[in-house]
């Protein structure tokens, strides 16, 4: 089937589904609960909806850690609710795409289960077992949860590789057989009518057979050998070619160090790999190295540089995802200089518009089009996240100050974007009624999904109208980019020109007035969009953001 590309035209909302409504009442976010609010997420504009896994798991690492390919996990609902999910969404004008965690499975997996103690199974090369040096792993990589990624297995004796927890064992993409199973797993999916996928930790599926030693100081060693490994591309082209392809699907990978190179090549129109991908880099502006345990004072000029530099690289050659939250990310609220507090509204449609009139399909995870904010729990015992005990624990082991894990982990910990959906201000947000998994966040009574449609002026309305204009504008499609003022510390202004008219995008990252002096404003135009009622040529308002249809000349 030819591709269409449709989406270019996408505008995705991700659903962590244990977080989202739970229908029967044990507190566990469900299949039936999202189907009970596609009308919202209709009425919302998005036409697209990534779900976080919902197959078989034993859920150490909340459906990261898959068991059964094939099937539907039960606390979440049957096969039957998932087909008659599908078809409500298609029905309603809403594509659906999976995530597929292809880099490992659960430890639990029935390959995995072959593979651990019998050398002899079929399975055993389907996973990376290696005989230790001497007493030791077989070389020094680390994990992405902290600590070695190799965990001995003592019937055997040998160590196999986990990039995760020792509970999700690395697939060995080099053996033919991993892939074709992957090419099964697609087929499958896309054969019930799934528009696509997000692939997991995509570009770490090719490691380097040499198992070298990283040498010099990193924090995640072994990331020179699996980052962008040796076949990722020549993978990604087969898992295209021989599934992928024969679909109208669409991929977004999950990409984590990339690079531009590498970004091109994945996203690249004429190379048939991926659709888009995540990259962090403007995630990663809080932080050192990429590493979101070395907090960092946020910078605005970074986080342009990080976003414009995929804008003009893939520009002509590949396709942008737009994103800032998800289910890893700490909430935007009160994050890239936004306002938690007098200004939390203002200053999140400031961030959507910013970021959503770039080029790229736009990806909202839930509760952002409310502003939710970061967890309120305050007490260790209150996290459900594996990331999170087993940070703290390897900081425990390096004596690394509790006061440095008093504000670690709250900034850290991934469960400040998992709490559950706040759909009304009642005990339970509205989600269930039944004591939910993760501590409901005590702000529901004012953040919530009831308060926001009944208040015109509420984020949510604010994302309907930025969808409306967005759909509307060609020029968010095509327009080319530009960035006009890439030095100022608190104004992002670019304009997307096209040949006779062109956008111009403008926000305020500050609680400052601030003067514009910028020669296109006084160009006639229109206003498409605009946080706040009022406008003025020659300032913006305190997190003011604004969308401008400008004639060229
Ligand atoms: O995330 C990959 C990944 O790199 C993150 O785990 C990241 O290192 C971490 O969130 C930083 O805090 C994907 C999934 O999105 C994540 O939920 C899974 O835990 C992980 O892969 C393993 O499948």
């Amino acid at each position: 089937m030819k591709n269409t590309k449709w989406f270019k035209d996408a505008v995705i909302y991700q659903i962590y589904p244990r977080s989202f409504k739970d229908s029967n009442d044990d507190g566990m976010g469900d299949i039936k609960g999202i189907i009970s609010k596609l009308d919202y997420l209709k009425n919302l504009g998005i036409n697209c909806v990534w779900l976080s896994p919902v197959y078989e798991s034993p859920n150490r690492d909340n459906g990261y850690d898959i068991s059964d390919y094939y099937s539907i996990q039960k606390m979440f609902g049957t096969m039957d609710d998932f087909k008659l999910m599908l078809s409500e969404m298609h029905k309603r004008g809403i594509r659906l795409i999976m995530d597929l965690v292809m880099n490992h499975t659960s430890d639990q997996h029935p390959w995995f289960k072959s593979a651990l103690n019998d050398v002899n199974s079929p399975y055993r090369d389907y996973y990376i077992f290696r005989k230790g040096k001497g007493k030791k792993e077989p070389n020094n990589w680390t994990g992405f949860f902290g600590g070695k990624a190799w965990e001995y297995t003592p019937n055997t004796d040998s160590y196999y590789l986990h990039l995760f927890t020792k509970e999700q064992p690395d697939l060995n993409w080099d053996n033919p057989k991993v892939r074709e199973e992957f090419i099964k797993v697609i087929r499958f999916w896309c054969d019930l009518g799934v528009d696509g996928f997000r692939c997991d930790v995509i570009n770490i599926i090719s490691k380097d057979q040499r198992f070298l030693n990283q040498k010099g100081w990193a924090l995640l060693k072994g990331g020179k050998y699996f980052i962008n490994g040796p076949h990722l591309h020549e993978y990604l082209n087969q898992i295209n070619k021989e599934a992928l392809s024969h679909y109208d699907s669409m991929t977004v990978g999950e990409t984590v160090f990339s690079n531009m190179d590498d970004m091109k090549k994945l996203t690249g129109e004429d190379r048939d790999e991926l659709s888009m991908v995540f990259n962090f880099d403007h995630t990663s502006t809080d932080c050192f190295f990429g590493v979101k345990w070395l907090m960092r004072k946020f910078s605005l000029t970074r986080w342009k540089k990080a976003l414009g530099k995929y804008q003009v690289g893939l520009q002509d050659i590949g396709w942008n995802s737009l994103f800032y939250e998800n289910h890893d990310q700490r909430r935007s609220v009160g994050r890239f200089n936004t306002d938690g507090k007098e200004y939390r509204e203002i200053s999140a449609k400031m961030l959507a518009t910013s970021v959503y009139f770039l080029k790229g399909t736009p990806f909202i995870y839930e509760g952002q089009e409310l502003g939710m904010t970061n967890s309120d729990i305050t007490d260790m015992k209150d996290y459900q996240d594996v990331e999170t005990f087993n940070i703290y624990k390897t900081a425990r082991e390096l004596h690394l100050p509790k006061s440095y894990l008093k504000k670690a982990i709250p900034n850290g910990a991934r469960d400040n974007a998992r709490t559950p959906m706040q759909w009304d201000d009642s005990e339970y947000a509205g989600f269930s009624n039944h004591q939910p998994w993760l501590k409901v966040n005590a702000n529901k009574s004012f953040i919530n999904v009831k308060e926001s449609i009944s208040n015109p002026s509420s984020i949510y309305h604010y994302y309907q109208k930025l969808i409306k204009v967005r759909q509307e504008e060609k020029l968010v499609k095509d327009g080319i980019y530009e960035d006009l003022l890439p030095k100022s510390k608190k104004i992002y202004a670019y304009l997307r020109k096209g040949k006779d008219e062109s956008l111009l995008v403008l926000a305020n990252y500050s609680k400052d007035t601030i003067r514009l002096n910028l020669k296109e404003v006084n160009k006639p135009h229109k206003v498409l969009l605009n946080n706040y009622s009022e406008f003025s040529s020659d300032k913006l308002l305190p997190y003011q953001g604004i969308v401008l249809k400008i004639h060229n000349k």
